[in-house]
Formats: structure tokens, sequence, C-alpha cells
């Protein structure tokens, strides 16, 4: 039977067991939009297209699966770059679809039109120009087939208007075969044999593990792995929740603003066991001198992140999940105590200096309004941030054991990302509690979003950390730039009586005793609520490891900061 390319598209959808998509109308795409009225599908309509491209992120990170935005031509579809990029540097799967202008416009500068395969090329996995209706079927199946599989990513399908009004037969293609791509790897035995070498050989290793973990469902391998060999885990931020916070064997996050204990225990290291991640700069610090003493390991399933920053000695290719199952049999128990009693006397001397070990001083930090979220949702939500100081804090004092509980932009560092990833993060796990850690100034980049929230009726809540500036460049200034605060101070308007204006809830909190009533309030009543925790104004992330340098170079946590509320 005959259906137009617009029919073909949901249809398609449909069959790839699409039920949502996070959108915004125009032109160029109004064909498929009339069309999707008679598909089984739930269309989030956005306030912005860079929200849908979070949303179809968030929606991806929390479930495991594709998540799909659609925009129009020109702007519609320039306004996704941000999200898409967010989406690529995280390997998150989501298709992006937008109109265009009809093929025989292409090149004309037709009223919106945007060469977007043109622009997104560095930034998508793959990306197709969709100009007949007898391609749409194939297109589809093979963008969302690229999207999940190997490494995950976006993937971009731009359909020309023309395409979605014509007709053709419709037929369902076959499972997608690509010249040139080749998603699955295999390390050959005798790389497995001198990893598990390495491995016998280590009197301190260490587990690396990254977002792989999560993509890959690595977690109970990786598990097994560590108790097995007797490995201790550091995670990367988006790795945390790939191995329990509470398990002994946990050390917790690596790199520019992981606790010292971590970092001195990788430069510390004779063995490196990376799993699915990629060595970012804001994890190995200054790679001349990164764990000098470690030979180094690296299990990815990206053939390309093998060698790119850290050179390793051996290199396993494949899936996360498919390799340490392999290689498992291959590796010895072990008992390495005198290891791990050493790591647990280095975490002795920074814990003194934690805040959450100090008396209550009277001012708010948002360490506390962190720990307090955790506490009261007893660790169970699933937390979305967005970028900055209360990113870093979240991934300190927020205590993840399960996958996919934390949601953040990890590469691109996308302000803005929190607000509508959560957003589909709820549509994706209706059943999960969702929160949103968000600073005042990155609230304020996707704030429109809570339109879509209350037209939608989405149930979450969001903790502003309001500290009055744009916080992780004020600590940067402060440090570095002898506080000298260009363009960091907010002025800010009232986050409660704004939560109003869009029919949602709004509370605001000064001080530590109003915490855990509120966060309790926000939980208990249905809809959205919006809290402005009100917090220390100049306080800053520690320990931090300044850009470049050595990895065990840290500046650490002082004292005096919370025993006198004074800065440092
Ligand atoms: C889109 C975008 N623009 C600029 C930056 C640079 N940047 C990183 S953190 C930060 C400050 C964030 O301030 P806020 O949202 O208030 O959070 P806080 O650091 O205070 O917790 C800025 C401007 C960014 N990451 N993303």
């Amino acid at each position: 039977m005959k259906k137009t390319g617009a029919q073909i598209l949901w249809e398609s959808l449909v069959r790839e067991g699409v039920t949502c998509v996070f959108g915004y109308p125009g032109g160029a795409i109004l064909p498929a939009y009339d069309a999707m009225l008679d598909y089984p599908i739930r269309h989030i309509l956005v306030r912005h297209e860079q929200g849908a491209t979070h949303m179809a992120d968030g929606f991806a990170r929390a479930t495991g699966s594709v998540g799909v935005a659609v925009a129009t031509s020109g702007p519609g579809a320039t306004n996704m770059v941000t999200g898409i990029a967010t989406a690529m540097m995280d390997s998150s799967p989501i298709v992006c679809i937008t109109g265009q202008v009809g093929s025989k416009l292409i090149g004309s500068d037709a009223f919106q039109e945007t060469d977007i395969t043109g622009i997104t090329l560095p930034i998508t996995k793959h990306n197709y120009l969709v100009s007949r209706p007898d391609e749409v079927a194939r297109m589809v199946r093979e963008a969302f087939y690229v999207a999940r599989s190997g490494r995950p990513g976006p993937v971009l399908l731009d359909i020309t208007k023309d395409a979605q009004q014509s007709s053709c037969e419709f037929e369902w293609p076959p499972e997608p075969k690509l010249t040139g791509y080749r998603p699955n790897h295999w390390p050959s035995t005798s790389d497995l044999e001198r990893a598990a070498e390495l491995v016998r050989a280590a009197k301190r290793p260490v587990i690396l593990a990254g977002h792989g973990i999560l993509l890959s469902g690595a977690m109970d391998v990786v598990h097994r792995f560590a108790e097995h060999a007797h490995i201790p885990v550091a995670m990367t931020l988006l790795g945390l929740g790939g191995f329990p916070a509470s398990h002994p064997l946990n050390l917790g996050m690596m790199g520019m603003h992981g606790e010292a204990w971590v970092n001195t225990a990788i430069q510390e290291a004779d063995l490196l066991l990376a799993f699915g991640m990629r060595f970012d700069d804001r994890v190995t610090g200054n790679l001349k001198t990164y764990a000098p003493h470690a030979r180094k390991v690296h299990i990815e399933i990206d053939p390309a992140e093998i060698n790119k920053n850290v050179k390793v000695d051996v290199g396993l290719v494949g899936d996360l999940r498919d390799v340490l199952e392999e290689l498992l049999p291959y590796i010895d128990a072990c008992d390495r105590t005198e290891w791990t009693e050493h790591i647990s006397h280095l975490k002795g001397d920074s814990a003194v200096r934690d805040i959450q070990n100090l008396p209550d001083n009277g001012h708010l930090y948002a360490a506390h309004v962190i720990h307090d979220i955790w506490k009261t949702t007893n660790g169970e939500a699933i937390v979305v941030t967005d970028v900055g100081q209360h990113q870093m804090w979240e991934a300190q004092y927020y205590h993840h054991e399960r996958p996919r509980t934390l949601i953040t932009s990890g590469g691109l560092g996308t302000m803005g990302f929190a607000l509508p990833a959560a957003i589909g993060a709820k549509v994706g796990r209706p059943d999960a509690e969702v929160w949103v850690v968000v600073g005042d100034g990155g609230f304020q980049m996707t704030m429109a979003e809570l339109a879509t929230i209350a037209q939608e009726n989405i149930d979450i809540n969001v903790a502003i950390i309001n500290n009055g500036y744009l916080g992780m460049v004020r600590q940067w200034q402060e440090f570095f730039y002898e506080r000298r605060y260009a363009a960091t101070p907010l002025v800010n308007p009232d986050f409660a009586k704004l939560a109003e204006a869009f029919g949602l809830k709004g509370a605001r909190v000064r001080s530590r005793a109003e915490v855990v009533p509120a966060v309790q309030a926000a939980r208990e009543s249905e809809g959205t609520s919006v809290i402005d925790f009100q917090v220390e104004q100049e306080d800053s992330v520690f320990p931090m490891v300044p850009a470049g340098a050595d990895l065990d170079a840290m500046i650490r946590r002082p004292s005096a900061i919370v025993e006198t509320g004074a800065d440092v």
C-alpha cells in the first residue's frame, strides 16, 4: 500500500519501538507533524529545540533506549546543535529528525534553509539527507541501528519537504548491513592473556570505570572482577553509579574534582585497568606525569580511543561486558589488603576537612543541600545535574548505588542541560523519582522548559543551587585571576515566584534546618516544585586539580572555610 514519506517516517519510528518524541514544528516539517496525529506517538512540545535534544538525551541515558527529537529546518535545526554535540561527547544514542526545504530549492538560500547535515557532520555519528520517500524507511532503520550499536551516539535525518509529501510503496527493510561500519570487535586471546598477566603481576592496581560500564551494562561483571581480583574502583563523572558507592572497594570519583585519595592512588598505582573510559583531560591532568609507575590496560569499544591520549600496554577492543566476561576466567583470585589499607589511610586525611564532618556553623552550603537530598531520597532518585560547582558537589555528596541514576553532561559540559534532560528522564522512567540539581546560571539558560513541564504535567523536583554567581567560573577567577570577578555575578529573578508563574510550586530555603522539610514537601506534593536554595556565595569545590597540573598536585579542602564561614 502506498504511503507518504511522512507516514512512512512515523510507521518506521513505531516499528523501532518509539512511543514518544520531543519536538517543535515549523514549515519544513509540517507534513510530518500532520501525519503524526494518526500514529500512537506521544509528542512533547518543547519551548526551544535545544531542549528537545537534551530531552531525547535524558530519555536515552535514563532508559538505555534511543531518544528522538524533531525540529523544522533552518533555525529549528541549528538550535539542535548544542544538544547533538552534547550527546556526541557522552556517547548518548539519539536520533534527530529535521525538516528540510524542498529538494529543488536546496542550495538556493531558500527561506529557512541551512545545510544541517554539513553543520552536524563532525558532531553526529552519522547523518542523512533524505530526499525521496522510498529512502525514508531504510534510513530510519539505519539511523537507529547506528545510534545504538557499537559506541552509541547521535544520528541526524534531514528529510526534505517533498520527500515527506510524496508517496511510494511502504516496505519495512531488513536488518541494515552497512559497508565499512564495524560496530562489534573482539580482542585476541593473546591480548587477553597479556592483560591477565599484567593483573597477576600488579601489587597496586586500580580500575578506572567510565561511562562504558553503563552503556554496555557491565555493572555486574565489573563487580565480580573487582571482588575476585581485589582491586579498588575509581570512577569518572559519567561512570558514577556503575559500581555501588557503598562497596568497600569503591574509591569514588577521579580527576579534577575527584577526592584526593583517588587521584593519589592513581598516581601511586602500578597498573591501571581502564574500563570504558577515554582518558579525558579532566580525568588525567598533566599527561606527562599521569600515573607514572603504572602499566595500562584499556578496554574500549571504540578502537580510535586506544592510545589516543594515553599510551597503553594492552588495548582490548570490544564491548566492555563481553570482553570482561571473556577475561575474567584468566584472572587469578587475589588478596591485595596491603594496597587497599594504604588507600584507606589516605582517605582519612581528606575526610577530616569535609564539610559534612564539621559542626553546623549557621551557613547553608551546597554540600549540605545535596547531602540532605541524598538522605531524604534514600539515594534512590535519578539526579540530573547541570554544569558547574553544583555538578561536582552532586558527584561528591550524592552517593549513587545504581546505574543510570546520575545524568549529567560530562564531555561538552553543557549549561542548560539539566532541566530538559530531566524531563526526558521522567518521560522515559515515569516510575522514578527525578531531581534536577542546577545552578542559578544554567537554570536560566533553559528555564522556558518549565512551561513544557506544566503543559505535560511532568512531576520532577528542581533544586536550584543559588549562589548568585556563575559559581565555577567565579571559583577559577578566585584561584587564578586574583578574584577579579569579570561577568560572573548574577542578578536573579525570584525563582519561587517564577515557578508559580508557570503554574508550578515554588519555595525558598536559606538555612540548613529548612532543607529536609522543603525536600520532603516537594516529594510529597504532586507536580513539579522548584526550590531556590540560597547558599554560601563564595564557596568553592575542593579538592581541585588546576587544569593541566599533575593529578596529585591538588588544592586541598581548607578547614578554615567551614569553621569560620570565611572564604579562602
Ligand atoms: C553553555 C555554556 N556556557 C558557558 C559555560 C562555562 N561555564 C562552566 S560552569 C559555568 C558557571 C555555572 O554557573 P551556575 O549555573 O550558576 O552553577 P554553579 O557553578 O554556580 O554551581 C560556566 C559559565 C558552559 N559550561 N556552558
